[in-house]
Parts: structure tokens; sequence; C-alpha cells
């Protein structure tokens, strides 16, 4: 029976139950890379993490260890070494607000950069979304770069080591060819799954 001195819920309120709810309808698995190489990386790559926890309709599901890393893709001691990370996500959101919110979760920490520094200090790319593939430039599923990124592939495997890259293979088969040179877990860190 109902109980007469029960309020109805406020629509605001719905949102806010949804998102620290445990169970969310028909959740897509999604996989994101982080990374930063400015500023207190450790505390800023926590701050990505509790972010995506506090996004409606999104849930963290495993918070990878920490590597140290060579900058990819840069002249060598051009850039300080970056600390990454992934972590796994079950979301309701479609990819592209998906992609929104990693960009906002940017901007964030941009904000605060950009006063001082220059550079970003997080990136926050979408992996993979279930097992989507595409190859539009605003959103590329899988990222495009992943297969070749020990810094992405190793914390990866860390927390799902039956991991599918969709049109790659198995995450472990991926590591295996790109190898571990400049990346370094660096045990003695530690993110934390948000309660
Ligand atoms: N975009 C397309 N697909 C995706 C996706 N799957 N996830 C678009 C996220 N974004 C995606 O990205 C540029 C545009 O890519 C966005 O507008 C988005 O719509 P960005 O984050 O603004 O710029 P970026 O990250 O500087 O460019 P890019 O080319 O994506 O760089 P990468 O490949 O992300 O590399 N070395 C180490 N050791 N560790 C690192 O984490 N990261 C980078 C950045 C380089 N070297 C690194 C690391
Ligand atoms: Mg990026």
């Amino acid at each position: 029976m109902s109980d007469p001195t029960v309020q109805p819920v406020p629509t605001s309120v719905v949102e806010t139950v949804d998102a620290a709810d445990v169970t969310l309808s028909n959740p897509k698995r999604a996989v994101i890379a982080l990374g930063s190489n400015l500023g207190n990386r450790l505390e800023t790559l926590q701050g990505a993490i509790d972010a995506l926890e506090d996004t409606p309709g999104l849930r963290v599901k495993a918070v990878s260890p920490v590597y140290e890393t060579e900058p990819w893709g840069v002249e060598p001691g051009s850039q300080p070494s970056y600390f990454n990370a992934v972590v796994v996500v079950k979301t309701t959101l479609p990819p592209s607000s998906l992609l929104e919110r990693a960009h906002a979760i940017e901007e964030a920490y941009d904000r605060v950069r950009e006063e001082r520094w220059g550079p970003r200090t997080i990136d926050v790319d979408i992996v993979t979304y279930a097992d989507v593939v595409s190859d539009d430039p605003v959103l590329t599923l899988p990222h495009p770069r992943a297969h070749q990124r020990g810094f992405v592939l190793a914390p990866w495997h860390d927390v799902d080591p039956e991991a599918q890259l969709p049109g790659h293979g198995q995450v472990t088969d991926l590591l295996a060819g790109v190898g571990l040179d400049g990346v370094t877990a660096r045990a003695d860190l530690e993110l934390r799954l948000p309660e």
C-alpha cells in the first residue's frame, strides 16, 4: 500500500538519484583513457575519475593502476612524463554525450591550467564504447591510436585481461606487440574507485 505521507519526487531529484544509482537501465560499457603531464598529475587523474562518477547516467566500475609514461609523439625530453590510467564505466549516455562530458572535464582542468602553464593538464579519451566502430573525426571509435599505445593497453589489460579492442583483437596480444618501453607501473601510487 502506498504511504500518503510520501511526497512526489521532483524531477531534479529523480535525476540525482539516477546518477547515484548502482543499476542503470540498459547501460553500455565504455573504456576511458586518462593522461596528465602537468600539475599534480595524480590529483588531476583522481579529479577526472570523480567527475566521471558525478555524471548522471554513468558509473565508474573499475580504475586501473597508475603508470608513469614517456610522452608519446613528441621530441624526447621536451615534455614532462605523463601519468596514465584507464577506467571502465557503465553508462546510459550515448557516445556523443559521453564525449561532451569528457570535454567538459578537460575544460574544467584546462581553465586552471591555462591561467598557470599553458598546455593541458588532462586528456580524457574514449577508447571504446560497447563494440561501436566509427571513423567520424569528432568521435572515432575505437580511439584511432589506442592499439599502438602501451600507456593505454597496459592499464586496460590490468583491469580487464580479456578485453578486446574492436577491429584490432585481444588487448593482451596488442600489448605484447607494443611492449612496455617507457611505460612504468607506479605501484606506490593509487587511484580510488569512487564509492
Ligand atoms: N576525438 C575523436 N575521437 C575521439 C575519441 N575516441 N576520444 C576528437 C576523444 N576524443 C576524440 O582531441 C582532438 C579531437 O579528437 C577532439 O576534438 C575530439 O572530438 P583532443 O583531446 O582535443 O586533442 P589531443 O588529445 O591533443 O589530440 P589527439 O590527436 O587526440 O591526441 P592523443 O592521440 O589523445 O594524444 N604520451 C603519453 N605518454 N601519455 C599520453 O596520455 N597523450 C597524448 C595525446 C600524446 N602523448 C601522450 C599522451
Ligand atoms: Mg585526446
